[in-house]
């Protein structure tokens, strides 16, 4: 008999590989006892966030799911300033504008994963709310004088920065620690916000942040509050390459920038090696069904059943069911017929990366040999070899097996938007636009 009795948040995490680090065990008691106020900060360095941002993002819908308090905070104010944890060299400012662009595109992504109306409603703050009142000489009073600068350096992000003296860290990025640790104290004052969350390049941030609450409360002599941290582990690959980024670069979870069937493909190529860990992070798949999963990567690789699920999940949260089921067609239609029901947008993201050619309408008539566009493509290396590859039937045209060396290729052939897919045996796609 299967256990079904439903396991705690904290169990859920642990078992799924969620927790890194925690500040203090006693945590594990505290949640089961009651509900805490989380957070977890999101700085604006662009107008989305991309699936390296997934983890405490998902985390919070967790939390949040198990009945506990949940703010995101979007970093207005420490996104002026960025955050030296895990970079190894000092970054370039943004303008106010691009800033206040990005926070927009911020509130758009986070919105989609945490719950804002229901009876336990999430919050999104920015921290520029409260820095914006505040003076530099009152912050060097009121929140500098509790930190040594003796116990900053010491600190993992500084630390680094430190040693290399090539690049150094500029005494603005230096103090960006002392603004998040006053976001946490800022919180826990207004929202009793009692737990901060991040990735593991976090632990100082949050660290520096119950140090600053304990420390000003005890300076005004009001009573110790218990805080907590807790941070997730860095999500990484098998093959050492880095998570999240694709040839065309970072995967968003924005559709605009990363279509969905991007992001389905994305997933679907995860490795054997690593799909088990993705689905245990990134799905709220029950812990049945994820052992079932894992005996299929045994049992019969080649179906690639947890990739699959793997991908559905991910796209039906990113982006809704609506678009996992045109993702899922777009899948299908790249290997059959169904390429010509496409619109012109989901052909496009079908065919992105795969390389194309611009042909103008008027000069090509009624057609242009096939044979023609197999060498002005590249597919093929001279005519004689086009030819030889039709008749063999390695050459098909929007998906279908075309065997006459005379073909020609005209307007019939247009899907939408006047394209033609070429491929050449299984794999080799070429887009030809026609304007
Ligand atoms: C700002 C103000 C706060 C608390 C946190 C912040 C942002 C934080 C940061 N986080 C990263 C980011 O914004 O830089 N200083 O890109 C990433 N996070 C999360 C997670 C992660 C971290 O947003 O590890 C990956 O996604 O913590 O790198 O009061």
């Amino acid at each position: 008999m299967q256990n079904h009795a439903p396991i705690t948040l904290y169990d859920d995490l642990q078992a799924r590989g969620l927790i890194k680090q925690v500040t203090d065990t006693a945590i594990t008691a505290t949640m089961k006892d009651r509900k805490l106020t989380v957070y977890c900060g999101f700085d604006p360095t662009a107008d989305s966030l991309h699936v390296g941002h997934m983890l405490p993002l998902l985390t919070l819908r967790r939390f949040q799911l198990a009945g506990h308090r949940v703010i995101a905070v979007v970093g207005g104010a420490t996104g002026m300033i960025g955050d030296p944890s895990g970079k190894s060299q000092e970054r370039s400012l943004l303008s106010d504008e691009q800033i206040a662009h990005n926070v927009e595109g911020i509130r758009k992504v986070i919105s989609r994963f945490l719950d804002f109306k229901g009876a336990n409603p999430a919050l999104l703050v920015s921290n520029g709310d409260w820095f914006k009142g505040l003076s530099f000489i009152e912050f060097l009073r009121d929140v500098g004088k509790h930190f040594t600068v003796n116990h900053m350096v010491a600190k993992e992000s500084v630390r680094a920065r430190l040693e290399d003296r090539e690049h150094g860290i500029s005494y603005t990025e230096f103090s960006y620690m002392l603004l998040q640790a006053y976001d946490f104290y800022v919180l826990n004052e207004k929202e009793n916000c009692d737990l901060q969350i991040g990735g593991s390049d976090q632990w100082g941030n949050i660290t520096a942040g119950i140090e600053l609450i304990r420390r000003m409360r005890a300076a005004r002599g009001d009573s110790v509050r218990e805080c907590y941290g807790l941070t997730q582990p860095l999500v990484t690959k098998s093959d050492g390459t880095k998570f999240g980024k694709t040839e065309g670069g970072a995967v968003w979870l924005d559709a605009v920038k990363t279509s969905p069937y991007e992001l389905y493909q994305f997933f679907i190529q995860t490795a054997d090696s690593d799909v088990m860990t993705y689905l245990r992070f990134f799905t709220f798949l029950s812990h049945e069904e994820l052992g079932r999963l894992e005996q299929t990567i045994q049992s019969a690789p080649e179906k690639r059943e947890a990739q699959t699920a793997l991908a559905r999940e991910m796209t039906r949260l990113i982006h809704g069911d609506a678009e996992l089921a045109r993702a899922e067609g777009a899948t299908q239609a790249l290997f059959g017929a169904g390429i010509k029901d496409l619109d012109e947008k989901t052909l496009l993201s079908v065919m992105k990366g795969a390389p194309a050619t611009t042909k103008e309408k008027a000069a090509i008539g009624n057609g242009i040999a096939l044979v023609d566009l197999l060498v002005e493509t590249g597919l093929c290396s001279s005519k004689g070899a086009a030819r030889k590859d039709i008749t063999s039937g390695g050459i098909y045209v929007n998906n279908e097996r075309t065997n006459d060396p005379a073909a020609l290729i005209g307007p019939q052939h247009f899907l939408a938007g006047a394209h033609v897919v070429l491929r050449k045996g299984k794999k080799n796609y070429h887009l030809v636009a026609f304007c």
